[in-house]
């Protein structure tokens, strides 16, 4: 099988993201975005995508955390689309629901090739620690747009803040790891149309 791997770097004057990433690698991450929060979500990303994932990101903190996390959406987003390349023979389609405590996330994706995001999720609180608890759908927007993905994300109930993140991130790479897999039954693009 053709090795799906890729790296993106990306340098504004907002933002610096380097990025690698293994679609089908073991899980192993070494994150550093300076958003605790975020390298916390997207260890247990890849752990459970079973994606191999480096990130080395900086950006203006100064100002908040709006642009690092959006920027890091992107490039994972762009990675993620790069690495699956002409999608012959994925699965597509997956979802998942995963419990973190209190707390339920049922995702839903579709590798369609039209990103759309839907985010059905309350939180009791405007902060997660020091993260923003708004930046979680702008880093799912942008991860969804740029790779190219239709994602659903409910959350029917969950009280915790950190626990209902968790759930959905945990959720959104199983999920991933299903609908990324090839099925050897599959010829060519899985779409009556031949092309995603
Ligand atoms: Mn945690």
């Amino acid at each position: 099988m053709k090795q799906r791997t890729t790296q993106v770097k990306r340098k504004t004057s907002e933002t610096n993201v380097e990025l690698t990433l293994n679609l089908d690698g073991k899980g192993k991450s070494n994150i550093s975005t300076g958003v605790g929060f975020l390298d916390h979500m997207l260890d247990l990303f890849a752990r459970h995508a079973l994606i191999d994932l480096t990130i080395k990101a900086s950006g203006d903190q100064r100002v908040d955390d709006h642009h690092t996390v959006e920027d890091v959406g992107i490039c994972l987003g762009q990675a993620l689309k790069d690495a699956l390349g002409d999608k012959k023979g994925i699965t597509r389609f997956a979802s998942t629901s995963v419990p973190m405590q209190e707390s339920l996330a049922d995702i839903a994706i579709d590798i369609s090739g039209r990103p759309a995001l839907v985010f059905n999720v309350n939180f009791n609180t405007d902060r997660i620690g020091n993260f923003d608890a708004s930046l979680v759908r702008e880093f799912l927007e942008a991860f969804s747009a740029n790779a190219g993905i239709n994602l659903h994300v409910n959350v029917p109930y969950g009280s915790n803040a950190h626990h209902i993140v968790e759930a959905i991130f945990k959720g959104l790479a199983k999920a991933l790891d299903t609908a990324v897999r090839i099925n050897e039954r599959i010829e060519g693009v899985p779409s009556t149309k031949g092309i995603m």
